[in-house]
């Protein structure tokens, strides 16, 4: 596979003004006849090469320019595409070919999910449908034509709005019209047997939008929630960006075949069923969350991502970046900010983290790829949102408003670059944020250590502070970058507030910052609400961080000082566990932690955070050499000793909330869900104790529970404590009750496959037998192995190996099916360097093996070549 570079841009040598697309459908095979009218494109010289069309795995039947049919000689196909001499400036190309939808693994192109027929193109899966120019900035109208089989597929769906129907004996049709222009990788068709829910907006001109949400009839009674959401985003997106919907109508359909989150399609956006189907019975607290923001993130493509699109796909975080910080602050307004944030921030450091300081480390505007599926990545979505938050920070919501009003008004109907985009935010603020954009073509993550320093006399306290950012692969040396510090200031006797929050902005790779009038030693809060994706280093007490627990007024701080002192307790502990020695742990943790349960002032939602350990993945990550093992011992007895330490408010709190739990109807809201999340929090705690009556109340909470965030948290409890008879007569019982329902069993799945305790290879084999699971589905694929590999950390790093093993095997599976998924699902392995030597060994092996295979796809190649160097 070749290398592609951004340096190597070029502009497209023809443009295509129009797209008129007709799509016969059939069980066996479609045939696709694309009408394209095309221009050399004006802004290059007036020569006319040759003109090369995407195509992939298309059957070519017909072949015309300018209406006259091409002879064999004069067009030439090759596996990737289609070329042929034009004669004139403009012209127009028709072409048919035969697909196969029913035998597409990939889930790229055009393909089936159960009884219908969908599209992914995004990124490059519109060649996989017909000839095409397929890169975002050729941008064209495009009209749709589907016929199919009129009992079959009742429905039949594209872009933009509906401009005819018709019947011909046992077929129907319909054409679609976009009335905007859009890249291909925009483009989505739908036919299927689907029920469909409607609803209307009213925006803030006025008009009239119908809203659609088309799904399985068996889903009918799950799509309240994705409507409601839906409807808040397009009110947040008039009211907090100014954007108003475009078309008359905006629809969103389900499908349980797909290989991510969701799609935003001009005007059809297409939907994994996981992140937009749920009522209460069958679905947790979090998917009402997820499917709140994926739903709001789709919709604000609408806006960045397809009224300004991207040039090339180097600049995909363009629209992702910021797409995933406007939806992160609608999140944030529509429930707990504190809470939001503090989600966000666990899962960038645990995560992104991981990836900028791995093998696959790239920037955010990566300069080369070989397959751009594989730069889907944490680094484009969540550190490009931060990059995006940093400019907020710096601009002020104020001027960033104006900028992106400017970004939106300047582009609207471009396909353009990062550069744009901070162009935007410049002209309105009047700033050179060039050192800014280091964000965007520096790999890794900054480390900032800090140092301060009092005088009593002058009354002058003195903040030092100094930057580095680690080499990354082709990066060994990086230059200083513009971090926003936002910092406060707290009296170190009485907590209060001396210095509320300012934002210090680092942009030299050593500074001071001076605050005077200081009137004693005060204890610094740095890095609030996580004002920049850095590793921040100062060396708190353990005291002091107990103290900011109990006093910072920003509660993102409160928080993270309990991670902290959680983490410096848990080292300690783990130094211990490495030398032999039993483990003992600072008592200072669990008397800070019953001073947050007893706290009044602090809500459910917070309190819940507060308490829960750093994950078991973070506190590898944080590891120079990741011991999983001792970690895991560590990290449980930790557990467990506070359950004993806070045992009479643990269950206090539990009690409490679960009879208010039962005398209330569930709503998936804010208040009800951090009050849920306490709960199961402190059950989790409580259940270690391995005490009978608590064991009746976990199981009793399953049983009798109306919705499955109580129920799913009871039968985790029971799967992940040494109480096997009763979690196997639980996972029987649910199994039975919710055998029909996929999204369940996905549940039901990961549950299992997430439990050390529940959980080895030989059980992940049998769930693998289960007649609900499909190697063919992501979602089941992600439930099982991609739970075992990333959640069950001590068994899939099991001293034989067989967990590498394992997954290695399933990956070779994957990999002959779906490319996107066995690139994605091998990632764990990719890691190998942070582990001990025995392990870097087993895990090597397994990414060698895999990189034999005969038939190897370019995703799967790219990441085993970066990742074994
Ligand atoms: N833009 C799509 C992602 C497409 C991934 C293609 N491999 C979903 C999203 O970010 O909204
Ligand atoms: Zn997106």
């Amino acid at each position: 596979p070749k290398t592609i570079r951004l340096a190597d841009y070029r502009a497209p040598d023809y443009l295509i003004h129009e797209t008129h697309l007709h799509f016969e459908l059939y069980d066996d095979h479609a045939l696709v006849h694309a009408h394209l009218v095309l221009e050399r494109n004006p802004q290059l010289d007036d020569s006319l090469p040759p003109l090369v069309l995407d195509g992939v795995k298309l059957e070519l039947k017909h072949i015309a320019l300018d209406d006259r049919v091409l002879g064999a000689g004069e067009y030439q196909v090759d596996e990737e595409s289609l070329r042929l001499q034009p004669e004139k400036n403009s012209f127009t190309l028709d072409t048919t070919v035969r697909i196969e939808p029913q035998n597409n693994t990939e889930l790229e192109g055009l393909y089936r999910s159960g009884g219908m027929f969908c599209t992914q193109c995004e990124a490059e899966g519109f060649r996989k449908i017909t000839y095409y120019l397929d890169r975002p900035d050729v941008m064209s109208s495009f009209t749709t034509t589907l016929s199919a089989d009129k009992q079959q597929y009742p429905v039949l769906l594209s872009n933009g709005n509906k401009i005819d129907e018709g019947e011909e004996g046992e077929r129907h049709w319909a054409s679609w019209e976009d009335p905007h222009k859009k890249p291909a990788y925009l483009f989505a068709l739908v036919a299927g047997d689907l029920w469909c829910v409607e609803d209307s907006f009213t925006t803030m001109s006025g008009r009239e939008v119908t809203l659609r949400m088309f799904v399985e009839p068996q889903n009918a009674d799950k799509c309240q929630h994705g409507m409601d959401s839906l409807k808040k985003s397009m009110r947040w997106d008039e009211e907090v960006y100014g954007r108003e919907y475009d078309l008359d109508i905006f629809m969103i359909v389900a499908v349980d075949d797909f290989n991510m989150g969701a799609m935003e399609n001009k005007g059809l956006n297409i939907f994994n069923s996981s992140c937009v189907l749920a009522k209460p019975e069958n679905s947790t607290d979090a998917a009402f969350q997820r499917i709140e923001s994926i739903v709001a993130h789709e919709y604000f493509h609408n806006w960045s991502g397809n009224r300004v699109t991207c040039r090339d796909w180097f600049q995909l975080s363009l629209k992702e970046g910021f797409t995933v910080f406007r939806d992160a602050e609608f999140s944030a307004d529509m429930n707990s900010r504190t809470v939001k944030r503090i989600e966000d921030v666990a899962y960038l450091r645990t995560h992104q983290f991981a990836e900028d300081a791995g093998p696959l480390a790239h920037p955010v505007r990566p300069a080369e790829y070989m397959e751009i599926s594989n730069f889907y990545t944490l680094t484009i979505y969540e550190k490009g949102a931060e990059v995006v938050r940093m400019l907020h920070t710096l601009l002020g919501a104020e001027l960033f408003r104006k900028g992106s009003d400017l970004y939106f008004e300047r582009h609207d109907g471009q396909a353009v670059t990062c550069d744009d985009f901070v162009a935007a935010m410049e002209s309105v603020s009047g700033r050179d944020l060039t050192r800014f954009k280091l964000w965007y073509s520096q790999a890794g993550t900054p480390v900032l250590q800090v140092s301060d320093s009092y005088d009593a006399e002058k009354q002058e306290y003195r903040l030092q502070v100094r930057q580095n950012c680690p080499p990354t692969p082709g990066q060994p040396v990086k230059e200083p970058m513009v971090i926003p510090l936002a910092t406060g200031l707290l009296d170190a006797v009485t907590g209060e507030e001396v210095r509320g929050t300012q934002v210090l902005e680092l942009t030299e790779a050593s500074q001071e910052f001076i605050f005077t009038g200081i009137a004693s030693q005060p204890l610094p809060s740095l890095l609030r609400g996580f004002s920049a994706p850095v590793r921040l280093e100062y060396a708190y007490s353990r005291e002091q961080l107990a103290f900011l627990l109990a006093h910072d007024s920003d509660g993102f701080n409160r928080w993270e000082a309990g991670q902290q002192l959680a983490i410096q307790v848990f080292s300690e502990a783990l130094t211990q566990q490495q030398n032999g020695q039993t483990p003992a742990f600072d008592p200072q943790l669990a008397q800070a932690l019953s001073k947050v349960l007893a706290d009044t002032q602090l809500d459910e939602a917070l309190k819940a955070e507060i308490i829960s350990l750093p994950s078991l993945a973070y506190l590898l990550e944080l590891q120079t050499e990741a011991d999983v093992a001792n970690s895991h011992v560590v990290r449980e007895a930790l557990r467990l000793s506070l359950a004993q330490q806070l045992e009479q408010p643990l269950r206090e709190i539990y009690q409490q909330l679960r009879e208010q739990a039962r005398a209330t109807d569930y709503r998936p809201e804010a208040g009800q869900i951090g009050r849920r999340r306490l709960q199961n929090m402190t059950l989790s705690y409580l259940m270690l104790l391995e005490q009978d009556d608590i064991l009746a109340a976990c199981i009793a909470q399953f049983e009798q529970a109306d919705n499955m965030t109580e129920r799913m948290a009871a039968l985790a409890n029971l799967v992940n404590n040494p109480v096997r008879e009763q979690a196997e007569q639980a996972l029987a019982a649910f199994e039975q009750e919710f055998a029909v329902d996929p999204l369940v069993m996905d549940q039901w799945f990961s549950v299992q496959a997430s439990s050390p305790l529940f959980s080895d290879t030989a059980q992940i084999r049998q769930l693998m037998q289960h007649p609900a699971f499909s190697i063919k589905n992501p979602n089941k694929v992600r439930a099982v192995l991609g739970a075992f590999s990333q959640h069950n950390l001590p068994q899939f790093h099991a001293a034989d190996g067989s967990g590498y093993a394992l997954l290695a095997e399933q990956v070779a599976v994957l990999d002959g099916l779906n490319p996107q998924i066995s690139a994605r699902m091998v990632n764990p392995l990719t890691r190998w360097q942070r582990y001990q030597p025995r392990q870097q060994q087993q895990m090597r092996a397994e990414l060698e093996k895999l990189q034999q295979l005969p038939k190897i796809s370019r995703d799967l190649f790219e990441v085993l070549e970066k990742s074994l160097g």
